[in-house]
């Protein structure tokens, strides 16, 4: 349905510069995190540790998504040539597949839940994640609108379970966090509803009228950018909270407030 040729060189080069920035971002938090990690207390480096890894599995998707990008075309006389080698749109779905349970996981992990607690809400989340990804595939990859219509409205299910446990069924465990990080626990599972939300509205644009070259670079830059507010941004909220909770915890040792579990 979207055809490369329709674009104009500089879409072309636009979008390449789009992955070319995510690349960048997706690298440089996860050095960043990784070296970060032992400023926080041993409870939350595993929160930290799979922040990290969110922004490595995705710098690695990127660079593949930028070669694929580069492959799929060649320029010829200032046109956009179409190289029979297809754009892989597979990438961004593994990636996505990968990293979206694991984002779930992270917040989490931060808020330090019983043991029991953090395995059901990981499964329960991850499972709907992971099938919210699954369900969407046939749709980016189909050939009619009409598909793609009825994979969005199948995927849309497990992403309003997601969306409704984070607002209603974590907010009794975000409730319970330390005064000094409640705002940004809130803030943090906002951030995930409000970044999510911006997928399966990009996934629309060609279905509203958005056509040819226009409508590769607004899905193509669109994920770019959710991607790195979802990842790279919210992985940062997280590893704040973190810091912010092991210092209270510090502080706090000896009272009540650090045998929360
Ligand atoms: C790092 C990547 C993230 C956080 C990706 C999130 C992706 C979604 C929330 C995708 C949702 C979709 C729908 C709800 C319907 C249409 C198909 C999708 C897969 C774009």
């Amino acid at each position: 349905m979207l055809n490369l040729e329709t674009l104009s060189m500089d879409q072309y080069s636009f979008v390449a510069n789009a992955f070319s920035f995510g690349l960048a971002v997706m690298a440089s938090t996860t050095i960043f995190l990784w070296l970060m990690r032992s400023s926080v207390a041993p409870a939350y480096r595993m929160a930290v540790t799979i922040t990290g890894l969110v922004t490595a599995i995705a710098a690695y998707h990127y660079l593949q998504i930028m070669l694929s990008w580069e492959h799929a075309v060649s320029i010829e006389t200032g046109e956009v040539v179409a190289t029979g080698e297809p754009f892989n749109r597979a990438y961004r779905y593994v990636d996505w597949l990968l990293t979206v349970p694991l984002l779930l996981i992270e917040l989490i992990l931060v808020m330090k839940l019983s043991q029991q607690e953090t395995i059901n809400k990981s499964l329960k989340l991850g499972g709907a994640a992971a099938l919210m990804i699954v369900l969407g595939y046939p749709g980016e990859v189909a050939e009619t609108i009409g598909t793609r219509m009825i994979f969005w409205i199948l995927s849309m299910i497990p992403f309003l379970y997601i969306v409704y446990q984070l607002v209603i069924g974590l907010k009794e465990s975000v409730d319970k966090q330390p005064e000094n990080v409640k705002g940004l626990m809130h803030i943090a599972a906002y951030l995930v509803v409000a970044s999510w939300a911006f997928y399966p509205l990009v996934y629309l644009l060609p279905l509203a009228g958005v056509t040819g070259g226009s409508a590769i670079v607004a899905v193509e830059t669109g994920y770019t950018i959710a991607d790195i507010v979802a990842k790279a941004v919210f992985g940062l909220f997280i590893f704040t909270i973190a810091v912010r909770k092991s210092e209270a915890e510090a502080g706090a040792s000896g009272t009540s407030a650090s045998k929360k579990a």
